[in-house]
């Protein structure tokens, strides 16, 4: 039977952490790790979930884990996996939990490596869509439009000018073995993909929307539904990418209202009606390409 909330491992992994009250990504990584179990390495760089996670001389983690350098989440996954298999030991999950700064800018490279070279890693990026950690700047997955400390909002610029980086589909390109997106709004879908990736080999790369109610600037009882919301209106999809294909696994029946997804956000406030409208046509066109490319 598929893991699910009521299957669900009760031990928890990810425990007495720091994390803002509502933090997406702890919820990412709490989960995940109940999937996976004890026999966990989880690889974690700088970012929220390192800082929140170890402080000495408390360690928050139920398994084992470590931090590695901003840019070695891959690397240091690579070597944990060789490592243990060295020793033979097999019966683990190398499993990293990396940001998005972490992920699409000064990681892409070893996570590009790894996937080139087929290791078995399982690579979680939990996307907040900014550098939270060091006071909330631009990475290359903030999305179009929202106000971040280095994308301010005023009167000649209206927040970050470019559009979100596809990772999903930049990681498929490489022709990995498996790699899935996800969002905490959906979270059955999440662990359904964590389980399933624990049982491929070769690298495995999920990326999950994880809202940040202090970045976002949300209450911070409404990062479930903000992140249900995402994928509702969407902006964000479900998809899976296996054996050279795509499969979308949720297709909302009706689009839900994207100016009331925006303006619930502190981030996007200061939108404006043609803001709003250029969203709008972005999605259209992503969901043009979704259709005719994805099963
Ligand atoms: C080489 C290097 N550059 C910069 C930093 C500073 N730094 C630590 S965490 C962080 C932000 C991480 O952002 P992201 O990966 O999105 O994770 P989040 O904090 O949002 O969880 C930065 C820039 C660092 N630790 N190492
Ligand atoms: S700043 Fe955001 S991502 Fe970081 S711990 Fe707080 S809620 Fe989580
Ligand atoms: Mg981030």
């Amino acid at each position: 039977m598929a893991v699910n909330a009521k299957t669900l491992n009760e031990t928890e992994f990810f425990y007495g952490h720091k994390a803002c009250a509502g933090c997406g990504g702890s919820l990412a990584v709490r989960i995940a790790l109940k999937v996976l179990g004890e026999n966990s390495i989880a690889v974690l760089p700088a970012g929220c979930m390192s800082a929140v996670g170890f402080n000495f001389p408390q360690l928050c983690f139920g398994n084992n884990a470590i931090i590695s350098t901003f840019a070695g989440t891959a690397s240091m996954l690579t070597g944990v996996a060789a490592g243990l298999r060295a020793q033979g030991i097999t019966d683990f999950h190398a499993v990293g939990f990396a940001g998005d700064g972490g992920t699409a800018d000064i990681g892409l490279q070893a996570l590009s490596g790894a996937i080139d070279r087929n290791d078995d890693i399982l690579y979680i990026c939990y996307d907040n869509e900014a550098y939270m950690n060091t006071g909330i700047q631009k990475s290359s997955l903030t999305p179009f439009g929202a106000k971040t400390t280095t994308t301010p909002a005023g009167k000649n610029i209206r927040g970050n000018l470019r559009p979100k980086k596809n990772m999903f589909e930049i990681v498929a390109a490489h022709g990995i073995s498996y790699a899935a997106t996800a969002s905490v709004g959906y979270l059955n879908d999440f662990m359904k993909k964590v389980e399933k990736a624990s049982k491929i080999k070769g690298t495995k790369y999920i990326h999950i929307i994880a809202p940040c109610p202090t970045g976002w600037g949300v209450k911070t009882d409404e990062t479930v539904d903000i992140a249900r919301e995402v994928v509702d209106c969407g902006l964000w999809y479900l998809a899976e990418y296996e054996n050279g294909q795509y499969t979308l696994n949720y297709r909302p029946n009706q689009f839900g209202d994207v100016a009331a997804y925006l303006q619930k956000q502190t981030r996007f406030k200061h939108l404006t009606e043609e803001d709003i409208q250029t969203i709008i046509s972005s999605r259209d066109t992503k969901w043009e390409f979704i259709n005719q490319n994805f099963h």
